[in-house]
């Protein structure tokens, strides 16, 4: 196998852990607070979860350990990846071998294949020194691969715990978002309730940002994800303000939340950006938002700027209160005659079965969308029933209606402007990315710690690092009881304990800074060109976190 030379560069690159963790294990205590309640629903979540609720914070500290010969056992333990490939997952795996092997040289980590199905199937590989050493510091989830299969039924988790017992597991690791960590409380009941001493700990991932809250402060992936994408909507502005002559519509990844498209508005001052929680709280309709474009256009044009950038988070469309009727009483149309909707191949015949059961508002919005759309928002759904949001070309869709409403003013003598356009979607472009040092730092010290939350007895936690936009030593490792962050909330007709999503917050400091600017990056352009992530260099270029965070947690003095 080839290696370019960053990639080897990067293999020596040593990630920072927080001070704490650099101790020896004898010397690192683990201090508990009080019992946890979860954030909602407690009456629910604690008949749900009756071994594990209300477990306490925990975090390490430097001190003389209790028992360093039960911290120092030989310990055999799983890992899983499981959802979207994040930047940093290698890391993750890397820092948990490290401390395993620091623990103890005989323990052993077993990688499970493809997602949370491997370890259903029994599907794994021993991970060694020499495969760890090839992924070290690397993007991509290829060490032992992904997959989005859910451990729910009895069955997928009496199979987890055969597999589990057969290679006698002391633990399992489970790297995810907010359902595969769901998914993790349920499987570390399930092990108690059937009074087996198998650990579960969690690890928060996901570029899409939205697993953060009180405890957990980011997911690791966001870092890199937005930093790359950031670089390509530099290029573009800058590509923009050379010629003169385009504007550019890009859809950003995100899934619901817009963490992601926030975060790049906030790195390269676009002319436009929405954020789909602001849309749904002013109950923007499709009309609003093109005549807010339009508006922009017509402007710029009077001043001869006839380019642009206009940055669209992906999950938009759902959050358009008229779509997401229609994308709701689409889902549930699904979720019925699914089989009988597959069976129509033409697209007419598609839209008359439809007509049946959608509401008359509905309809008329499918017929009156452009074709293309349509045919997405028919796509097939996810195993979980919902439209597959990244396969909407949400930003075609914009380039379409604002086309439509342009001409229309062109014909009014409103405007005579030019309207050249481009519509991109950077998504995966992001999740495989190397890296940056401060995804490299934080996912290692995110492994590092979920080997000492085992180590520790502990089970049902999420690995948490905290005070992330300080220098990594003092970064604060611990665990977050998995119960802590949940409530219950209706899936498909029932309610379920689910892990809370983070949207982004109107009131919130990162949004606050974003609407204080927009207008005049608006009209003037000021695009910011934040350039390509840096490996090597001075800190304060190459391991500055993102600026949601340090507007979210600034550094208290
Ligand atoms: P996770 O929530 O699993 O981390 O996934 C993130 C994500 O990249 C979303 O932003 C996107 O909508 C989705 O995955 C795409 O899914 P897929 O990889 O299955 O196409």
């Amino acid at each position: 196998m080839e290696f370019s030379s960053l990639q080897k560069a990067r293999y020596a690159y040593n990630p920072k852990l927080p001070a704490i963790l650099r101790e020896k294990l004898s010397a690192i205590t683990i201090r508990l607070g009080g019992s946890l309640e979860a954030i909602d629903d407690q009456g629910d979540l604690q008949l749900f979860f009756r071994k594990n609720y209300g477990k306490p914070l925990a975090v390490f500290r430097k001190g003389p350990h209790a028992d360093p010969a039960y911290v120092g056992r030989k310990l055999n333990v799983g890992v899983v990846l499981s959802g979207g490939q994040a930047p940093g997952g290698h890391n993750v795996i890397a820092g948990l071998f490290d401390g395993l092997k620091k623990g103890n040289e005989e323990s052993q980590l077993f990688g499970f294949l493809g997602g949370p199905a491997g370890l259903i199937e029994n599907k794994y590989t021993v991970l060694t020194a020499e495969t760890i050493d090839q992924y070290r510091n690397t993007g991509g989830f290829d060490i032992i691969g992904s997959g989005r299969t859910k451990i729910e039924t009895p069955d997928q988790f009496a199979a987890s715990l055969k597999t589990a017992r057969e290679h006698g597991l002391d633990a399992v690791v489970i790297i995810g978002g907010d359902d595969s960590n769901t998914n993790a409380a349920l499987l570390a009941e399930y092990f108690v309730e059937n009074v087996c001493p198998i650990q579960v700990i969690g690890c928060p991932k996901t570029i899409d940002g939205d697993l953060k809250n009180e405890y957990i402060e980011t997911s690791f992936g966001f870092d890199t994800a937005v930093k790359t994408y950031s670089e390509l909507i530099g290029n573009i502005e800058r590509d923009a303000n050379s010629a003169r002559k385009y504007w550019h519509f890009i859809k950003l990844m995100g899934r619901s939340a817009s963490h992601i498209a926030l975060e790049c508005a906030l790195q390269t001052h676009p002319n436009i950006c929405f954020i789909s929680e602001e849309v749904k709280a002013e109950r923007m309709s499709l009309s609003q938002i093109i005549d807010l474009i339009t508006d922009v256009v017509v402007k710029r044009a009077d001043k001869g700027d006839n380019f642009g950038v206009i940055l669209i988070p992906e999950g938009l469309i759902e959050f358009i209160p008229e779509m997401n009727k229609l994308i709701e009483e689409l889902n549930d149309t699904m979720g019925v005659y699914g089989r009988e909707f597959a069976k129509i191949d033409s697209f007419i015949e598609r839209l008359y079965f439809l007509n049946q059961y959608l509401s008359e508002t509905s309809y008329d919005l499918l017929k009156n969308v452009p074709v293309q759309i349509a045919e997405q928002l028919l796509l097939d759904r996810d195993p979980h029933g919902n439209v597959q949001v990244s396969r909407i070309e949400t930003e075609k869709l914009l380039i379409t209606m604002t086309e439509k409403r342009l001409a229309d003013l062109k014909e009014r003598g409103v405007y005579t402007g030019k309207f050249a356009t481009f519509g991109h979607f950077f998504g995966y472009e992001g999740r495989c990315a190397a890296p940056s040092n401060f995804d490299a730092d934080y996912c290692y010290s995110l492994g590092f710690t979920a080997f000492m939350l085992i180590a520790n007895g502990r089970t049902g936690y999420l690995a948490s690092v905290r005070n992330l936009s300080a220098p990594a030593e003092q970064w604060v490792a611990g665990g977050v009881p998995l119960t802590a962050m949940m409530n219950m909330e209706q899936r498909h007709g029932i309610k379920k304990p689910v892990i809370k999503k983070a949207l982004v917050d109107l009131d919130g400091a990162p949004f606050k800074e974003f609407a204080a600017k927009r207008a005049h990056w608006a009209l003037n352009t000021s695009y910011l060109f934040p350039g390509a992530i840096q490996y090597f260099g001075p800190p304060e270029v190459c391991d500055q976190p993102t600026k949601t965070l340090i507007l979210e947690r600034p550094i208290r003095t």
